[in-house]
């Protein structure tokens, strides 16, 4: 058994944190096991969409591994693996979904925050405990959330260190959609075979907009729009997006 299992079921690539007797905490083992299900999952046509899970019931992820923590220096956080892991996470050229099932504490929350979509099921609790530690959320945490749910409530979560149950996580949107236990990988592949539909150029240029746009001011945003749009209008599949439509039949996208 290694600590990151991965398996292609459809065109869905799970990738499932598997340390259950530790709370799926994210030691170097899970680092690198997620680094690796990346790079495969990048490479694989097969692949569509990236869905990431936690093994057991009890948890996606409790968080970085504590007792890894212990030994880390002003260098480690200088480096910033696990910050720059999850920077990839967020610019994966595939779709990806957090399929958050229990605890996602920390960094197993920060991988959360990284992902395109997170659901949950009804017992996740999410939290950015850190400062319990005498550290704070380092791997996107500070940031992703308050650009996700607002600086005011992300503050008062990091500050407080409380934890959030799934309604509250759907009422202030850190996830779009909460399901009961064990149906969240099903949850998964229907919002994978809704995203699978549409051309594939258009969701990668959608992704890649909305993300960078986020990061700018308007001006710059629409301008990325523009762009993407213009590089989409010279492509079949906008052809054969179109002529469907018309057609009144189901588009054959080639992503080309
Ligand atoms: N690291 C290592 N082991 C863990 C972790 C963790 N984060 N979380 C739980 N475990 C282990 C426990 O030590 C325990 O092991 P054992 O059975 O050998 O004693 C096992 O998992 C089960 O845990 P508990 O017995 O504690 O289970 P409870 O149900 O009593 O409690 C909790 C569940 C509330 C989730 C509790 O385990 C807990 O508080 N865990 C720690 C949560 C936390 O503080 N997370 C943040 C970690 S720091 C972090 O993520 C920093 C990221 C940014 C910096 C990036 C640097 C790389």
């Amino acid at each position: 058994m290694s600590a990151v299992e991965t398996e292609v079921q459809g065109r869905l690539g799970i990738v499932t944190l598997n340390r259950p007797e530790a709370l799926n905490a994210l030691n170097y083992a899970v680092w690198d096991g997620i680094q690796s299900a990346l790079d495969a999952f990048r490479d694989d046509p097969a692949v569509g969409v990236v869905v990431f899970t936690g093994a057991g019931e009890k948890a996606f992820a409790a968080g970085a591994d504590i007792a890894q923590l212990t030994n880390y220096t002003v260098v480690d956080g200088l480096n910033a693996r696990l910050q720059k892991l999850f920077d990839a996470v967020e610019a994966y050229d595939k779709p990806t979904i957090a399929a958050v099932n229990g605890f996602a504490l920390g960094g197993g929350n920060e991988l959360a925050l990284a992902c395109d979509i997170r659901i949950a099921t009804e017992s996740a609790k999410f939290g950015l405990p850190e400062p319990n530690l005498g550290v704070l959320p380092g791997a996107g945490g500070t940031q992703r959330l308050s650009r996700l749910i607002g600086k005011g409530r992300a503050i008062e979560l990091i500050l407080t260190g409380r934890f959030v149950g799934a309604e509250e996580a759907l009422r202030v949107g850190l996830v779009t959609e909460v399901v009961p236990q064990g149906e969240q990988l099903a949850a998964a592949q229907r919002i994978a075979d809704a995203i699978l539909t549409k051309g594939p150029l258009a969701v990668r240029l959608a992704k890649l907009v909305v993300s960078n746009g986020f990061e700018t001011d308007q001006r710059t945003g629409l301008l990325l729009e523009r762009l993407a749009q213009a590089l989409l209008y010279g492509t079949a599949d906008k052809v054969e997006g179109t002529q469907a439509f018309i057609d009144k039949r189901p588009a054959q996208f080639r992503g080309a």
